[in-house]
């Protein structure tokens, strides 16, 4: 790691976000003296099954970020505890941090936020999840810094966010029926229906039977499906589904772009575009017609907004996916789906829908009309967290410190691989 990284074309603000005074203020700057890593466990009021696995009790890596200043804020790592939806895993994004995204980020003067991504990616493969809650810590922190909400350094415009809900996979499509019905008196401007093999053509035929014609129905299949089902897919164009999100492979884009041929129905890609490269390419094979955004997958903000500009200036419509988070880490989400790209209900439901308590005040809500309102009215996340129900929920702790100001009391909470401090 040298410090000509800061340097390289990548490590500035993009010229078209250069022109933001907020971004490009020396308040921005990013010096990481300490992170905290926590594990706790909350358990989702109802289980939630997609087609590769199950969830019934998150265990969620949160992170503390404290800078030179002793500013800190709190970040979420998306990843779960199977790796189903992805390679990574909360223990694997644990070690990573611990391992290789500590050591290249503490104690090291960053020009801005834009500035860590380069950083992160250099010889240094994967683990996006594990680099994202770290970069995205580090976005909301210049916030703090700059005393803005993270929603206007990222360079949203919106000021309330359409929010969807998904829906797990039921055992009889009457269970699904019931939970549309709810989700479409709540207001949800829109309803993801997860499907698989077996539990496809009959639950949605059933829903949209239920809710109507009006309301904007979805299905994410998480790659359960091959091109060889591309017949039995085409059956679902005639519920008019707003997309059918990454029905196949999760690093396809060749077979997606066959299948959209043979579809109606647009798809959306979720597992398969990681990275602005990868969003290019969609659009190049006619992958898919619509983006599903987390910033976890794709490695943090910097790339996230990337994603954003490609999609936007084709044309693409995106939206913020979730990942089952607390109020962690949907302040996150919901400031990214500020953006005036982000044209689609996201995945950003309240609180209450996944938990009995969240970890963060006020809880995240939604309006009767299906709105969640940004919040812009303080500076960074724009909530609170609660660290005595984080302290209550913690299950393992641990301490990371740049090099110089490690405390010697405890040496055993110096990164591993990292120099360590001399006594
Ligand atoms: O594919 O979007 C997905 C949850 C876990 C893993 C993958 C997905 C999901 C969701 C949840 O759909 C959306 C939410 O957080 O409400
Ligand atoms: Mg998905």
């Amino acid at each position: 790691m040298t410090d000509s990284l800061d340097r390289r074309p990548g490590a500035a603000p993009p010229p078209d976000r250069g022109a933001s005074a907020v971004a490009a203020d020396a308040g921005t700057r990013v010096h990481l003296v300490r992170l905290v890593l926590r594990e706790i466990r909350l358990t989702l009021r109802e289980p939630f099954r997609i087609s590769s696995g199950l969830v019934t009790e998150r265990r969620i890596l949160l992170v503390e970020l404290t800078d030179a200043d002793g500013v800190t804020v709190w970040a979420e790592c998306v990843a779960g505890e199977q790796p189903n939806y992805s390679a990574e895993t909360i223990d694997t994004a644990w070690h990573a941090i611990e391992a290789w995204v500590a050591p290249r980020v503490l104690g090291r003067a960053f020009d801005g936020p834009w500035a860590l991504r380069p950083a992160l990616e250099r010889d240094f493969r994967g683990h996006p999840m594990a680099k994202a809650a770290v970069e995205m810590g580090a976005w909301a922190l210049a916030a703090e810094r700059a005393a803005v909400p993270l929603a206007r350094l990222l360079g949203g415009t919106q000021r309330a966010i359409p929010t969807g809900i998904s829906l797990g996979i039921q055992a009889h499509p009457d269970l699904l029926v019931d939970r549309a019905r709810a989700a479409q008196a709540a207001g949800y401007r829109k309803i993801k229906l997860k499907i698989q093999p077996g539990a496809d053509v009959a639950y949605v035929a059933a829903v949209r039977a239920a809710v109507g014609p009006g309301v904007a129905l979805m299905a994410d299949a998480n790659s359960a499906y091959t091109i060889d089902d591309a017949e039995h897919l085409a059956r679902l164009d005639e519920f008019g589904l707003t997309m059918i999100e990454q029905p196949l492979g999760r690093d396809d884009l060749v077979q997606h772009a066959a299948l959209q041929r043979r579809l109606r129905t647009p798809l959306c890609l979720d597992e398969s575009i990681t990275d602005a490269d990868r969003a290019r390419d969609m659009l190049a094979l006619g992958s898919g017609r619509i983006v599903n955004i987390k910033p976890g997958r794709v490695g943090g903000f910097a790339s996230s907004v990337a994603i954003h500009d490609v999609c936007q200036a084709a044309g693409v419509p995106v939206w913020a996916g979730g990942m089952l988070e607390s109020g962690v880490g949907r302040a996150y989400n919901v400031a990214l789906a500020s953006l005036p790209g982000f044209t689609m209900p996201g995945d950003l439901s309240p609180s209450a829908r996944y938990w009995a308590r969240d970890v963060v005040t006020p809880e995240w809500t939604m309006s009767a009309d299906g709105l969640v309102t940004v919040p812009l009215e303080r500076p960074g996340l724009g909530v609170a967290v609660d660290v005595d129900r984080i302290d209550d929920l913690t299950v393992r702790t641990q301490q990371l410190d740049a090099p110089q100001s490690a405390p010697q009391s405890a040496p055993q909470s110096a990164p591993a691989g990292a120099p360590v401090p001399s006594p």
